[in-house]
């Protein structure tokens, strides 16, 4: 029976969050498997507008249980208190379930992201300063702390100490910061322990079972394939596995339970932090798209970076992630273009490249060669089937489609969950 994984085949923000919820109604379980409180999924319900950073979006569909994986970094105060907003707003948390593999961030990761950060100057990554980096790095280097510790308060301690001897090192020494004490840091984590307590669960053991059963499991990735940290465009990457290979590391579902993969994939493109970027428009378009696709990180709130539509690492993302399908949202901003150019290929010190140049040098020389569409002037917000928008946007989606390499499943028109076209 069906695992279903959902990836992001750009840089993040291609409207994943939407896209969960959209199928969450069919589903049993929605799994986040890889990143933290880095991401920022926004659905749209009516006219509620709910921004999830760690928690997986099915725990907005009353029937699904939402299931933190183990490939997951966890910080615990920012997880309670995204389930308190919730609650708030009348959403049961109740049946979240969380990996007792997963490794938690601690108040020393966050300091390091900051200081890091700061320290590589122009070199920076731009990251979301959540500690995600370092949190990564400590569990790589056998130093993490998971969610299992919070059960064992003496080898709780015991992880903290060995982690702070080092780190309070590095902060104080190296960056001339303060250091983190080791009984405070014991006494907040074991207040977070009470609470999480009744989540932590055996979730691989919990998924495996529930496949067995025939239930439906969907895998939610976060940011994106090109933020992948072997995929991607390292350095300036996060630092986990957002590809589909990493849904299966990252949850306990082992790969020949995989039935579909999705990506998701927005008529244009978008990057927020550093790094190469081939079809960033850094003029008034540039403007016109993220004012028009309210571009602004749905985490930092800092302003996206946007550009056409890069078929070179589309077709990549299908390759890397074997995608399925497509699914292509935020169509809806294009409207009013008289043109819209679409990168079909990269032009690199001379030489022209259909696929991802071998090397970050390479693809810091990309310079897009482009191919111009013609637009379309009607607004398609209230389009109900594909055959309701206008030729040229039948036939903008038709070329992706071509050049991707994929079929293209869906496409949105608008923030909200009616405004999806399905096809086929
Ligand atoms: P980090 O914090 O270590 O994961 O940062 C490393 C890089 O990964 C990028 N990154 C993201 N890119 C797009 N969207 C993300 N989520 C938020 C959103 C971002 C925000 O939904 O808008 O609010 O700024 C996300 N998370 C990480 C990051 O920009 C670095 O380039
Ligand atoms: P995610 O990280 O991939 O879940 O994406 P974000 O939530 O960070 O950013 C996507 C933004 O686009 C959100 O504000 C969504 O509400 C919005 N959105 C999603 N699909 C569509 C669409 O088809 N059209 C428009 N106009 N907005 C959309
Ligand atoms: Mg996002």
């Amino acid at each position: 029976m069906p695992a279903v994984v959902l990836v992001g085949a750009q840089w993040g923000d291609e409207g994943k969050g939407k896209a969960t919820d959209l199928l969450g109604g069919d589903v049993d379980y929605v799994v986040r498997y890889q990143g933290g409180n880095n991401a920022g999924h926004t659905v749209v319900i009516g006219d509620q507008k709910y921004a999830l950073h760690l928690l997986p979006t099915g725990v907005l569909s009353p029937d699904v249980i939402p299931v933190i994986g183990n490939g997951v970094v966890i910080d615990p105060g920012v997880l309670l208190s995204e389930m308190d907003g919730l609650r708030e707003r009348g959403i049961s948390c109740d049946r979240l379930l969380i990996s007792a593999n997963a490794h938690l961030i601690m108040p020393h990761h966050k300091a390091l992201d900051k200081v890091t950060e700061r320290y590589l100057g122009k070199a920076r990554i731009g990251t979301t300063g959540r500690g995600i980096g370092p949190a990564y790095a400590d569990k790589v280097a056998r130093m993490g702390v998971r969610v299992q510790d919070l059960l064992d308060p003496g080898i709780l301690k015991q992880k903290i100490e060995v982690a702070l001897t080092e780190k309070n090192q590095v902060l104080t020494k190296v960056y001339n910061r303060r250091g983190i004490d080791v009984e405070r840091t014991l006494d907040e984590y074991l207040g977070y322990a009470e609470r999480l307590k009744p989540h932590i669960a055996d979730t691989s053991l919990v998924l495996c079972r529930a496949l067995d059963e025939g239930k439906t499991v969907l895998l939610e990735g976060g940011q994106g394939t090109l933020l992948d940290i072997d995929h991607g465009t390292y350095p300036f990457v996060t630092s986990s596995s957002p590809t589909a290979g990493g849904a299966c590391a990252g949850s306990g579902i082992p790969p020949t339970r995989l039935t579909r993969i999705i990506g998701i994939i927005k008529a244009y493109t978008t990057r927020v932090g550093s790094g190469p970027f081939p079809t960033e428009l850094l003029d008034e378009q540039g403007d016109w798209l993220r004012a028009t696709g309210h571009e602004y990180g749905t985490t930092t709130g800092r302003n996206r970076r946007c550009g056409w539509f890069d078929a070179v690492i589309a077709r990549y993302a299908v390759r890397i992630n074997g995608l399925t399908d497509l699914f292509l949202t935020k169509l809806d901003v294009l409207s009013g273009l008289e043109r819209i150019p679409v990168c079909v290929a990269y032009d690199v010190d001379g030489v022209r490249h259909e696929e991802l140049p071998m090397t970050q040098t390479e693809f810091h020389h990309a310079k897009p060669i482009y191919e111009e569409l013609p637009g379309w002037q009607e607004d398609i917000t209230g389009a109900k089937t594909f055959e309701d928008l206008p030729p040229n946007a039948q036939a903008y989606v038709r070329a992706l489609e071509e050049m991707c390499g994929a079929p293209i499943s869906a496409i949105g028109v608008g923030p909200g969950r009616d405004q999806t076209l399905t096809l086929r």
